[in-house]
Parts: C-alpha cells; sequence; structure tokens
C-alpha cells in the first residue's frame, strides 16, 4: 500500500503533503533533556496531537490538546520548545511551545499552508514549508515569527527541510526535476543543489546526522517507503529497512547512533528506533490509530 493512502498520509495529502540562543534565555539546565526523549503526534486521542516520551517508549504524555490537527514536531536545539505545526485556523500554521505544552504561540499568519518547522542549530531561526505563494517554498523565519523570508523560488513544491548541524546549508525534497530529489542549498538559498539523483522514484523527508556527515532520508525506490541514508554528497546511498510496509519520517538521535522512524508493519504507524545502521530494530509507541513525526 501506497504510504500516501495511509491515514496520516490522508491527512497529509488534504494538506498538500503534510509532514540555542535559548539554552541560555529560557534558563535551561541540561542538553541531556532532549538526548532522552522523542516528541511525535499521535492520533490515539481522536485527532493529532503532539506527545513527548523517553527514548525508550515509557512516560508518554500528551503536549498539545485541541480538537484539530498536530503535525511535525521539531526540537529546539537546546531541548526546552518544540515547534510544530496545527490545522487549527482551518489552514496549517506553524506553533512554538514549552515541551511542558505551556507558553504556547503561533508564528504564522496566513490563510495557506505553513507547515514542517526545522530550527536551524542556534536556536535563532526556524525553516518551514509553505505554499503562500503557489508550490511549497522553503521559507526561513525567527524564532518569534518576524522576518519571514523565501529561501527557494521554483515552480514546483519544495519541502521538509532540514538543517546542517554547523548551520551553513538546508537540505530539502524538491519536485522540481519531475519525482523528488533531495536537494542540498546554503542557508541564504544560494547553490541549490540535487544530491540524491535518483530519477523515477521518491526521495523526500532529509534528516541530517548530527556529526553533519550523513543524510537520512526515504525512497519507494524498491516499490515501498523505506529509510535510507547517503553521505552529505549524495554518495553511498544504503537503505536500511528492508520490508513490503511502508517506513518513513527518520530523524537521528543527538550522539548519531539511533534513528527513530515510523513503520506500518504491524498494522497502522507507530514509531520505532534503530542503531544507524539499521540493526535493532525495535518498536515504541503500541497505540490506536498513527503515530508519526518522531523527533
Ligand atoms: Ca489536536
Ligand atoms: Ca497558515
Ligand atoms: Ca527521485
Ligand atoms: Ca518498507
Amino acid at each position: 500500500m501506497s504510504l500516501l493512502s495511509k491515514p496520516i498520509f490522508v491527512v497529509s495529502a488534504v494538506v498538500l503533503f503534510l509532514f540555542a540562543s535559548c539554552l541560555t534565555a529560557c534558563g535551561e539546565t541540561s542538553s541531556e533533556l532532549i538526548s532522552q526523549r522523542i516528541a511525535f503526534t499521535s492520533i490515539r486521542d481522536g485527532d493529532f496531537e503532539v506527545y513527548v516520551m523517553e527514548a525508550d517508549g515509557s512516560k508518554q504524555a500528551r503536549v498539545t490538546n485541541n480538537r484539530d490537527n498536530e503535525a511535525r514536531p521539531a526540537w529546539s536545539p537546546a531541548g526546552s520548545r518544540i515547534a510544530f505545526a496545527s490545522s487549527r485556523n482551518q489552514n496549517w500554521d506553524v506553533y512554538i511551545t514549552n515541551a511542558d505544552g505551556t507558553e504556547e504561540s503561533r508564528l504564522t499568519q496566513n490563510s495557506t499552508y505553513d507547515e514542517f518547522p526545522a530550527w536551524s542549530p542556534d536556536g535563532t531561526k526556524i525553516v518551514f514549508q509553505s505554499d503562500r505563494d503557489g508550490p511549497y517554498q522553503i521559507y526561513l523565519m525567527n524564532t518569534d515569527g518576524s522576518g519571514q523570508t523565501r529561501l527557494t523560488n521554483v515552480q514546483a513544491n519544495d519541502r521538509t527541510p532540514s538543517w546542517s548541524p554547523d548551520g551553513s546549508k538546508i537540505v530539502f525534497a524538491s519536485e522540481r526535476d519531475g519525482d523528488r530529489e533531495i536537494y542540498v542549498m546554503n542557508a541564504d538559498g544560494s547553490g541549490q543543489t540535487n544530491i540524491s539523483d535518483s530519477p523515477g522514484s521518491g526521495e523526500w523527508f532529509p534528516a541530517w546526522s548530527p556529526d553533519s556527515t550523513k543524510i537520512a532520508f526515504i525512497s519507494d525506490r524498491d516499490g515501498n517507503w523505506e529509510v535510507y541514508v547517503m553521505d552529505a554528497d549524495g554518495s553511498a546511498q544504503t537503505k536500511l529497512t528492508d520490508n513490503p510496509a511502508d517506513d518513513g519520517c527518520p530523524a537521528w538521535s543527538p550522539d548519531g547512533l539511533k534513528i527513530a522512524f515510523i513503520s506500518d508493519r504491524d498494522g497502522d504507524f507507530e514509531i520505532y528506533i534503530m542503531n544507524a545502521d539499521g540493526s535493532g530494530q525495535i518498536r515504541l509507541t503500541r497505540s490506536q490509530g498513527d503515530d508519526v513525526f518522531p523527533a
């Protein structure tokens, strides 16, 4: 079954394919916080909400609570705040909240779809996708929502951005060449380069490894969605999952040793974790309905 036909991606399809300086300013005590927790979204309570759990799957706690859908949580580099997208205003907007659900604020204010936030490594900027000017393109803003700037400008969808750990580059998926490919650009939008170079299959959901050397992504080149990894220049593309189910949404642990991902191999989508070489795949969530977008 196509990933896009599954429930979360029905939601996504409806919305056209969803998916620190604060360390001192927010008085955060330890970066250990983020290394031990996974944020994700779950529909277990009727609509999608942001949840947080320990990296072993324990202590699953709801962060948001409303009747619309939340998607794509992203930890601030310091681990104190979570950016996410919500459809509560009849379109998607980027929000930010403390990890305990307090001090939530809306960063984008328009009637189009603003989604898939990702933080700059210094915690001062958020990159996201928006269709405010036509096809989805990649935009940048400050973490208070000011200074919204367009980075890509093509007549095809650009989506799912992720920042390089050194802050100099942004990786994203683009349809400008027909099917989806992984592109890398400088953080100012210059130098956009196709690095996956795989005509005939879809590559998207790139995620930069913490040591900058690798990029995880998903591809359907073998007939269904699998998680892959490649060197940051696009070489050595390697499949990490290998099964007839759909696997997606890769996200690295801060130490680079693990990759969280989703799979519907056991029925609906649940959160899994594996070693960065694809070994040791373990299921973390066991809920009614889909659990997606681990971070
Ligand atoms: Ca909700
Ligand atoms: Ca919006
Ligand atoms: Ca492709
Ligand atoms: Ca698969």
